[in-house]
């Protein structure tokens, strides 16, 4: 049973999350081709090489969405817009057609009483932009300020909030050491670059809304708890280097004007010249700090001539959702107080994602999702945990209104209340939108 809205302050937002490339269908409506298009296209990269050309379509379905966000109750709706859209070539002439779906994305939402909390990046790099260097180029932070502009100065006076960037980690470590995102690449120095210039094209963004004069503006990261993998010093140590790396590093940046020592220590030679004079763009004042939280990991030390930050991952004991990923709900409160503790003090926090791919609705009833409405009343139990130690937790998003492109893996996974038919497109709401339904219920 999920709790009900009244088991929380009055004025807790929830909300649901999507992201652009992964609901809208960009081969629609005048985009241009991004980085993930051509990652898709590589063999190899994406399972099936499936793409996000049509994906839910919501280009053409966004008034039945909308319809089905607020039959939920959601208060607030986190999307984010399309660089590509708004600029088929990063730079230049805007798509008019791409202007004006999120122009009507936005009064759809507040004719219908949605706050619209909007991200300028999740994910799609405009391939024009990736082909001069993208992340690791320092001009993107100029060509992103760009960006925002043209479609803040459209959308921006409606919004309920804004954040630049979807997950830094993701971004830059992610697609440029991990390789499991476009652009795809296992380099050390490009990610030094993608990690820094990233935070440079927050701040740089910032600036550009608060000259609008647009308020409500924050920075959302993603944090995976990071466990040792064994009761080893070695284990330890590689648990606490994966948990700067990952959790540390960037809100440090965004909120204290520097790096963590331990990751300092292996990135520092790659870093960019001069990227300690930066901190004064990147350390602008926020109005909120998001966090996306899903799961933990385990890690042990790498053999002992693997290159930094020699660390391995291991496979952990708890049960799983249908990415693979521990269910372990534990790790929210730890992150949360963390923030407040460490980095954020009394800036409004929000979980700006937090959900599951189902297991249960693979086999059998597609609209039956048991394990999705236990795994949110656990991470709602401990947001309420959060909030009573003080926490200022004051709103939590679920990932995802819709099933949508998994990115790498293409469309198996399903994290949607709402099932998607990939052969129609049509919608069905599964049991947890009924859930939510009947919590949200006033
Ligand atoms: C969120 O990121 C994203 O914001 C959202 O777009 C996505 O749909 C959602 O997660 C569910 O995955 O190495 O290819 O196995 C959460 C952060 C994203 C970090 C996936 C780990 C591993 C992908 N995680 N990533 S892969």
């Amino acid at each position: 049973m999920l709790p009900h809205r009244s088991d929380f302050p009055h004025d807790f937002l929830f909300g649901a999350a999507t992201s652009a490339y992964q609901i809208e269908g960009h081969a629609a409506g005048g985009a241009g081709r991004t980085h993930w298009d051509d990652f898709a296209a590589t063999p190899g990269n994406v399972e099936g090489a499936e793409n996000g050309a049509i994906a839910c379509d919501h280009l053409h379905r966004m008034d039945e969405d909308l319809n089905l966000l607020k039959a939920a109750g959601f208060d607030v709706y986190r999307f984010s817009t399309s660089w590509a859209r708004v600029l088929p070539d990063g730079r230049g002439t805007p798509n008019a057609q791409g202007l004006d779906f999120y122009d009507r994305l936005i009064d759809g939402l507040l004719e219908r009483g949605i706050k619209p909390a909007a991200t300028l990046y999740h994910w799609e790099l405009p391939s024009a932009l990736s082909d001069l260097g993208g992340w690791r180029n320092r001009d993107i932070a100029n060509w992103f300020a760009d960006y925002t502009e043209v479609i803040m100065s459209r959308i921006g006076d409606r919004v309920w909030s804004a954040a630049p960037i979807n997950e830094p980690w993701c971004v830059s470590w992610l697609s440029h050491f991990e390789g499991a995102h476009a652009p795809g690449m296992r380099d050390i120095r490009a990610t030094a670059r993608a990690m820094h210039h990233v935070l440079l094209a927050h701040g740089r963004a910032t600036q550009v809304m608060r000259e609008l004069g647009m308020k409500n503006l924050g920075a959302v990261c993603n944090m995976e708890f990071a466990a040792p993998a064994q009761a080893t010093d070695g284990s330890h140590q590689a648990a606490q280097v994966q948990d700067a790396i990952y959790n540390r590093f960037f809100i440090s940046g965004i909120t204290k004007g520097y790096y963590p020592d331990e990751v300092l220590g292996g990135l520092e030679p790659h870093l960019p010249e001069g990227w300690q004079d930066d901190f004064d763009t990147i350390t602008q004042p926020i109005d909120w700090i998001g966090l996306n939280y899903y799961t933990r990991k385990l890690y042990d030390a790498a053999p002992t001539d693997a290159p930094w930050p020699a660390t391995i991952e291991v496979e952990g004991p708890l049960p799983k959702t249908a990415m693979n990923w521990e269910v372990y709900p534990e790790g929210l409160p730890h992150f949360l107080t963390m923030m407040q503790h460490e980095y954020t003090g009394d800036l409004p926090i929000y979980v700006t994602e937090n959900g599951m791919a189902g297991q249960t609705e693979l086999s059998g009833n597609p609209l039956s999702d048991p394990d999705r409405i236990a795994y949110l009343a656990a991470h709602l139990g401990q947001v309420q945990a959060a909030l009573a130690q003080g926490v200022p937790v004051k709103g939590y998003f679920i990932w995802s209104l819709l099933d949508n492109y998994e990115w790498a893996l293409g469309y198996a996974p399903r994290f949607g209340l709402i099932h998607v038919d990939w052969a129609t497109l049509n919608r069905y709401p599964k049991a947890s939108f009924s859930a939510i339904k009947e919590a949200l219920k006033s």
